[in-house]
């Protein structure tokens, strides 16, 4: 993908999102469920192969990390649309919709934290990176702790 498609596959769902347009709807409160556990797995699927290369476990590969970080910036935008009304379970905690509000600021603290670990991803400065990481996985603790089922 040319960094220019990417630049916009990244934004776009934060501005459609934004302006209020609802890009996905769910004809099943099961359908949002196992949407955003999809979606939550993917971006730990590429979060953890990221992980590997700062705890040393894998080599590091620029392209690779660069790629994988892109991945999960661009995931962490998609989760919240199916956060919806009605579609409380799966391994969510009723604090998602009891308190709306702590629930949204985690996320946008998240997506924060990837976008800065997507931007040090694309520099290949593996310091940055493994600074970033941690701040980001700090960020999934944190909402995990307060809002996903043990
Ligand atoms: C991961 C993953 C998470 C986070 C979290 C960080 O790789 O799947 O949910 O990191 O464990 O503390």
């Amino acid at each position: 993908m040319k960094l220019k498609h990417l630049v916009l596959a990244t934004l776009l769902p934060t501005l459609l999102a934004s302006a209020g347009f609802a890009y996905a709807q769910f004809k099943k409160p099961e359908d949002a469920i196992k949407y955003r556990q999809n979606v939550f797995n993917v971006m730990a699927t590429s979060f953890g192969k990221i992980g590997a290369v700062v705890k040393g476990e894998a080599p590091f590969n620029k392209e690779e990390v660069a790629k994988n970080a892109a991945v999960v910036a661009m995931l962490s935008t998609l989760p919240w649309q199916a956060f919806g009304p009605g579609t409380e379970g799966g391994n969510a905690l009723p604090g998602v919709w009891s308190d709306n509000a702590k629930f949204k600021a985690a996320g946008e603290k998240m997506q924060l934290a990837v976008a800065n670990l997507n931007t040090a991803a694309q520099s290949g400065d593996q310091e940055a990176i493994k600074k970033a990481f941690g701040a980001a996985g700090a960020t999934c603790k944190g909402c995990h702790d307060d809002f996903k089922k043990k």
